[in-house]
């Protein structure tokens, strides 16, 4: 009787071990099923680069089928090519990096070519002389976002001697401020009565374009008229407004007229409430179109190499409370 139980209580461990095991194989081989991503992103410096981040993470979820390896570069272009060449040695499925800045990235990229890890960029760009470096690119067209600010200058200021314009840029390097300068810049050109009457680096962010402005208007011995303020993003928009409001300016009605790029919640209430006098979308929702690309190659089919999201404009009689609710962003 007694070597009975035993034999019974010895078969029921057995059992059980057998069981704990097939559990951690199942588990393991459900793991092994997730597409691993490696993600690099710029930062943190935006209401834009926030919701960026958010659109990624939900469309590289787990329940989508992806493990997500997000690292969040803090606004350096150094940090971006570490956790690439970690994301080599950990030997990711795939890569994807929204860039800092244009320059710099051939060595790394080539490194993940040499691995066989494809590499999608999204939002901003990289420059390289080879285009096999990139799969592919899902972002926006930057210059054709700038035109658009170019035209509604052009419009609202058409009988003018002259138009006083602050220019506040985004981080030097990128796509970002390199198209919507660039239309600027061109537009210069083409505008003799266009006076640029300061230049200044805004990062992208609130906290540095408040304080540029600031310093500007404090240092001026005469107070400045402006005519315009030329912002980059919505943080620079807000930052700049604070400042011109603190030194006395009016924004908009006949005030300064700010104009903004990105069309964020905050930034279209500004608008609507007639501070930001034009708004021009910079779609950050690009989770999905990156997470197709993803799903066409492991379908086994080709992407395309390149994708433009659709984008509008929007003035402060366009902003409705539906729209407002209506924007995920
Ligand atoms: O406009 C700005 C962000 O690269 C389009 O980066 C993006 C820009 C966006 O910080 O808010």
């Amino acid at each position: 009787m007694m070597r009975m139980i035993k034999r019974l209580f010895l078969m029921l461990i057995a059992s059980m071990l057998f069981l704990c095991a097939c559990g951690e194989t199942e588990r393991k081989v459900a793991e092994d099923n997730l597409v691993v991503i490696g993600m690099s992103q710029v930062g943190a410096e935006s209401d834009w680069r926030v919701a960026n981040s958010e659109s990624m993470k939900e469309a590289f979820s787990e329940k989508n089928g992806y493990r997500l390896l997000f690292d969040d570069a803090r606004q350096k272009q150094e940090n971006q090519f570490t956790s690439i060449r970690r994301f080599i040695q950990q030997r990711v499925d795939y890569i994807v990096v929204m860039p800092i800045s244009e320059d710099g990235w051939e060595s790394v990229l080539e490194e993940a070519r040499d691995a066989g890890i494809p590499v999608i960029v999204v939002d901003r760009r990289v420059n390289v002389g080879d285009g096999s470096l990139v799969t592919a690119h899902v972002g926006a067209d930057f210059y054709a976002e700038g035109t658009s600010a170019v035209k509604w200058i052009e419009k609202n200021y058409a009988n003018r001697d002259r138009v006083n314009i602050v220019h506040i840029r985004g981080t030097m390097g990128s796509t970002a401020q390199i198209g919507r300068t660039g239309a600027l810049t061109a537009a210069f050109r083409n505008h003799t009565n266009w006076n640029l009457i300061k230049e200044m680096d805004g990062d992208f962010t609130q906290a540095k374009t408040y304080e540029v402005m600031r310093d500007y208007l404090e240092s001026s011995s005469v107070k400045p008229v402006i005519d315009v303020v030329y912002c980059e993003n919505d943080n620079e928009a807000f930052g700049a407004i604070d400042a011109l409001e603190e030194a006395g300016y009016k924004c908009g009605d006949g005030g300064v007229a700010v104009i903004s790029f990105d069309a964020t919640h905050d930034g279209l209430v500004a608008c609507r409430d007639g501070k930001i006098a034009l708004e021009v979308e910079c779609n950050p929702l690009l989770g999905p179109l990156a997470e197709s690309v993803v799903r066409t190659m492991e379908e086994g089919g080709v992407p395309e190499k390149n994708q433009n999201v659709e984008e509008s404009i929007f003035l402060p009689e366009d902003i409705t409370d539906e729209l407002l609710e209506s924007r995920g962003y």
